[in-house]
């Protein structure tokens, strides 16, 4: 039974009933129109959070995504993500005290994800021909500013600052695939911590007979600057934090592994994972801070860790939550399966109805200077959260055309009702036709 909807005017006094899926075509009819009209190059400017930003040949961030700014999930109270984001913090609080008894990590969760190119990758030693700069990789605002990637992007600001024990919660924005572990939105805690010589070996009594820097050389276990004592200590005491903090949250038997990564901002670096449903799941990477970070930053006598670790991928685990886009559902059965005052107690998840999928294909040639993620951010922009994944099930070159064709299969899933294959089939049709108009592929 599709439901009636009435619209009314307060001023103009008119008033109107639609079914649900009309109101649908009107939505979809205003968000193709938003999107054509922010792809227009005549509105020069974008303004974001009160602040305007002059339009280049960089800007790619679209109407859906500026829809996201501003809404810090993590600060809501009683949002799921707001229950992880208050559980890690108890558990810093509680563990790490300065010798006033104060929490040593000062914290920040409202700072501004607008952040300049400097800040998000010069700022973390990431070169200038790396490839995570790629336009298909972020959001540009313009050639200046955009949305942060990581939370990473204020290390060296705090540090500037003066601080030696931070968290930085906020939302990060990345051009990405789409499934049910991956949205273009999504919240990392950063966690840095600083230490003189004197706090780093405090365990050893007499640390006369130790020694902090060196001028040597580089190799896996440790940055030029740093003796492998320093090194080997860093590493232990981010290792205990973290491996400690699984065990806050998941308990004594959650099943960790420490994986080799590589950052250019930490030296040696890692990836943890912890299993989920017979699976390893990436949740943070870590590792020890570039010296050449801290001298830019006036931190040059102390050396630290830092990690950056996914919010939702967290809290997917913790309440088994099945499915990313869930964190922005505005439905109250999924909203009040977590209004509780004690961010400790236990919740799982009950998923609320599971509807059916309807799967439609769609496959293209491939225009010269294709990236994946334009197409995408088109299937996002009209599909929007009624997308659950996009899959790439063939990919061929031509032998006489050597033009390349990718085939994909897209899944349209509602969180709360059941779709028609006609309304999916009209959604369907508006993101060919888009990526047509804007991306210039062939349909075969
Ligand atoms: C980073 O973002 C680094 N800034 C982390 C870091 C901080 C390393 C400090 C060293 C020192 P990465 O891209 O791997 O790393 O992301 C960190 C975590 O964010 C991942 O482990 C994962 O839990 C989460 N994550 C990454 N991409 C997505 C996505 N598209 N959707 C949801 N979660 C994601
Ligand atoms: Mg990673």
């Amino acid at each position: 039974m599709l439901k009636r909807i009435r619209l009314f005017s307060k001023i103009h006094g008119w008033q109107i009933d639609l079914h649900e899926r009309q109101l649908l075509k009107i939505q979809t009819a205003i968000i193709i129109r938003k999107y054509s009209l922010c792809t227009n190059t005549d509105t020069r400017t974008l303004s974001i959070l009160g602040n305007s930003y002059i339009r280049d040949p960089t800007t790619n961030i679209t109407p859906k995504i500026i829809e996201k700014i501003g809404k810090n999930l993590h600060c809501i109270h009683n949002h799921p993500l707001n229950l992880i984001t208050r559980r890690i913090e108890n558990y810093f609080n509680d563990n790490y005290r300065n010798s006033w008894r104060a929490p040593m990590f000062s914290k920040f969760d409202r700072i501004n994800p607008v952040v300049t190119l400097k800040q998000n990758f010069d700022s973390l030693l990431v070169s200038r021909d790396h490839p995570s700069r790629a336009l298909s990789e972020s959001y540009y605002l313009n050639s200046e500013y955009m949305l942060r990637a990581h939370t990473s992007a204020h290390q060296s600001d705090l540090i500037k600052q003066g601080l030696d024990a931070f968290l930085v919660v906020g939302d990060v924005y990345r051009r990405d695939t789409v499934d049910a572990s991956h949205y273009p939105v999504f919240h990392q805690m950063e966690g840095v911590r600083l230490f003189s010589k004197q706090e780093l070996f405090s365990h050893l009594g007499d640390t006369s007979r130790v020694t902090f820097f060196e001028e040597g050389k580089r190799d896996a276990t440790k940055q030029e600057r740093h003796t492998i004592d320093t090194s080997l200590f860093i590493e232990e005491d981010l290792k205990k934090t973290l491996r400690n903090l699984a065990n806050h949250l998941f308990g004594e038997d959650v099943e960790m592994q420490w994986v080799d990564a590589y950052f250019p901002f930490t030296h040696p670096s890692w990836e943890l994972e912890i299993k989920y449903q017979g699976e390893w799941l990436e949740v943070l990477g870590c590792g020890i801070v570039e010296q050449e970070l801290l001298s830019s930053a006036g931190a040059d006598s102390r050396v630290g860790w830092a990690f950056g670790l996914g919010l939702e991928r967290l809290a997917m685990r913790l309440f088994s939550i099945p499915d990313i886009r869930l964190f922005w559902s505005e439905d109250q059965r999924f909203l009040d399966q977590f209004n509780v005052d004690d961010p400790n107690t236990n919740i799982t998840f009950k998923p609320f109805s599971k509807q059916s999928p309807c799967v439609n294909d769609v496959s293209f040639w491939v225009p010269e200077a294709f990236s994946e993620n334009d197409f995408y951010d088109i299937v996002r922009n009209i599909g929007g959260d009624l997308v659950e994944n996009v899959e790439l099930f063939d990919n061929f070159v031509h032998p006489k055309t050597q033009k390349t064709s990718n085939a994909y299969h897209i899944t349209y899933r509602h969180m709360e009702r059941s779709l028609t294959q006609e309304e999916v089939n009209e959604i369907h049709e508006n993101i060919i036709s888009t990526a047509v108009q804007e991306l210039g592929i062939q349909v075969r």
